[in-house]
């Protein structure tokens, strides 16, 4: 069975309980059920990861980047919050271990400030799913699978 993985970053552990009007009433835990039954529906295993740390992030994508060498994941989800506009160590990490993402955000990154307009992930991933709310977890996984 093939793994997916969803990593989210910083402040992602708050959604559902502050800033509803940007990032809508879904906790965490609603989003990682909707991701576990898209990965059900999809016949793969799910590895979810939330972490406020940089480095925790590059390492999971090394994990994934291991699972992608043996031919076992489907692909990444990230969802890198606001390291997604400053993270160099992300670029290299999705570059250096080539597996498949899928930049997302909650949010219209382009509606809001202009200090988010700029993603160092967008030139290192397959596509961005932007602005569609929580429910761009399960399109971005639905995406792997189209584009696999
Ligand atoms: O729209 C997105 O998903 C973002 O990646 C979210 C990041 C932000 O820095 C990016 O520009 C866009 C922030 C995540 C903060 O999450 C919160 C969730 C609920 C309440 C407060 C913060």
């Amino acid at each position: 069975m093939k793994t997916a993985y969803v990593l989210n970053g910083p402040n992602l552990n708050l959604l559902g309980t502050r800033e509803p009007a940007v990032y809508g009433r879904d906790t965490l835990d609603d989003v990682v059920a909707r991701c576990q039954a898209a990965c059900d529906r999809h016949g793969w295993s799910l590895v979810h990861l939330q972490s406020n740390h940089e480095g925790a992030l590059v390492d999971a994508l090394h994990d994934a980047g291991r699972l992608h060498a043996r031919g076992e994941l489907v692909g990444v989800v990230i969802n890198a919050g606001a390291y997604t506009h400053t993270s160099i160590a992300l670029h290299d990490a999705i570059k250096a271990t080539g597996v498949v993402c899928v930049e997302l955000h909650i949010s219209n990154v382009y509606a809001r400030e202009p200090f988010r307009h700029h993603s160092f992930l967008s030139p290192v991933c397959r596509g961005v799913v932007c602005g569609l709310g929580t429910a761009g977890y399960t399109l971005a996984l639905d995406a792997l699978a189209a584009t696999a």
